[in-house]
């Protein structure tokens, strides 16, 4: 069959104009930054891949509907709107907003975990653990091993390793299992799926014991895209069909909507039980706003109900994963190390291949994301030893076995030519990759090290 291409569903009607410094003011700049990318100024930046968080561009429906905010302290029309989204669309019953994922992550945390528990997850991510931690939980990985493996071509890397789950109940009793905590896409092995496979066998052990399940449903959309393409039985599915099964497998939910449902703030907490739902309705006017809007203003939920249903859209997808894959495919195709295969999300830079001659203690992914900032002006985001922080028991870093720096696409946002210019500087970089010297951290924040940390160059 002749190859067709695809192309976003959508035509620009609206632009930002980019800055690009010269290769000396990014140098300096990079400095000043102390050779984090966090600490980078945006003006600063030429092409921003740290993150697709809250970096995506709404819709014409979204900006329209942002002028239909009601703004009522209680009761807001765009709250029922957003109940009624979140029901029909993902499936849950009861709904409670929040200004980011973490916010829920910190209410489900403190609900559901009690002091010496353990949380199995597939994988860790900063936020949801450093609050299954500050709840009195131990987090427990659970993955399988070819998620630790950048080489692995597994094309379900985001499933659970039963036997590790299983092992983890018979060594500590059900009763010290609160819930296990599901990441569709798991962001730091590099934005890899579970399949539906799995979370169904998830299901069922969790079921004989009791314990419930968490889904981070941050990106559930782009993990529902790759069952459809990738998992025997789902191709004449929808996403929007795959997203609602996944979601009826779980028990909770936790959603940065910053990310698959494309607003530039919001999440929420999600639940089929009215007991976690109750108290989190308590929960949530301590820390966040009233339970109908949760520190959101009535446009946000309102622009979070559009981009939800638009987020579901089989075409919408393909694009974008289709455009992540692009990127990946190029570097591919130039011999550049980076997690196989090409998750939903970003790029991931295998830093250690990049750089043999660096210990993880000189901090390879962190060297490699100011490397490529000076070389072009691109801001990618360390997931390396940094991104890991300390062992909270022993006070060691944590060492993890990916050391990756991750190119992330913002949803809506670049062009195909704005990857050709990445893929360009990745290559340059890696052609350069014998001659950099590794950091040393001079400055460490107690809590997400990563965000704030400084740097020097050894
Ligand atoms: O940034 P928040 O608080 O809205 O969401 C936290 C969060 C939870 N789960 C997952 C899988 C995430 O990816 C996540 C945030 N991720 C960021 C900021 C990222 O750059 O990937």
């Amino acid at each position: 069959m002749k190859k067709r291409s695809w192309a976003e569903p959508y035509k620009i009607k609206m632009v930002e104009p980019l800055n690009m410094l010269s290769k000396k003011e990014r140098e300096k700049a990079m400095e000043e930054a102390g050779y984090n990318t966090f600490l980078l100024r945006s003006e600063d930046v030429y092409i921003d891949l740290l993150t697709d968080s809250g970096t995506s561009a709404m819709s014409d429906r979204q900006w329209a509907g942002m002028m239909l905010g009601d703004e009522a302290y209680a009761g807001s029309r765009n709250f029922y709107h957003l109940e009624d989204t979140v029901r029909d669309v993902y499936g849950y019953k009861h709904l409670v907003p929040t200004h980011q994922g973490r916010a829920a992550e910190h209410m489900i945390s403190k609900i559901l975990i009690k002091e010496g528990d353990y949380i199995p997850g597939n994988m860790y991510f900063t936020t949801t653990k450093l609050h299954q931690e500050m709840a009195g939980g131990k987090f427990v990985d659970v993955i399988i091993d070819e998620a630790h493996d950048p080489n692995s071509e597994y094309p379900f890397k985001g499933d659970i390793d039963l036997d590790k789950l299983q092992n983890l109940i018979d060594e500590v009793g059900a009763d010290k299992i609160p819930y296990v905590a599901m990441a569709t896409t798991v962001n730091m092995a590099g934005g890899q799926p579970i399949s539906m496979k799995n979370l169904k066998a998830v299901r069922e052990l969790t079921k004989k014991y009791g314990i419930d399940i968490v889904h981070d449903m941050t990106r559930v959309a782009e993990n529902a895209y790759m069952i459809q393409q990738k998992e025997e039985g789902y191709q004449d599915k929808t996403v929007a069909e795959i997203v609602k099964e996944i979601n009826s497998l779980t028990d909770h939910a936790t959603m940065s909507a910053k990310k698959d449902a494309l607003v530039n703030i919001g999440g929420f907490l999600a639940t089929n039980d009215p007991r976690v739902f109750e108290e989190a309705r308590n929960m949530v006017v301590v820390y966040e706003g009233l339970h109908t809007y949760g520190g959101l203003a009535g446009r946000d939920m309102e622009a979070m109900a559009i981009g939800i249903k638009e987020s579901v859209m089989d075409e919408h997808q393909k694009a974008r994963v289709g455009q992540v894959q692009y990127l990946g495919q190029k570097l591919l195709d130039a011999g550049i190390p980076i997690v196989k295969p090409v998750g939903t999300h970003g790029v991931f830079l295998d830093a250690k291949a990049f750089y043999p001659h660096l210990t993880q203690d000189e901090f390879p992914a962190q060297t490699l994301a100011a490397e490529l900032y000076v070389d072009s002006g691109v801001r990618a985001m360390e997931r390396g030893v940094v991104s890991a922080g300390r062992n909270k028991e022993t006070g060691e870093h944590n060492y993890p076995k990916l050391e990756l720096v991750r190119l992330t696409i913002p949803r809506r946002v670049y062009t195909q030519a704005h990857m050709d210019v990445v893929a360009e500087s990745v290559i340059e970089v890696y052609e350069n990759a014998k001659n950099a010297r590794g950091l040393k951290m001079v400055y460490e924040p107690k809590y997400l090290r990563f965000f704030q940390a400084r740097f020097e160059k050894l």
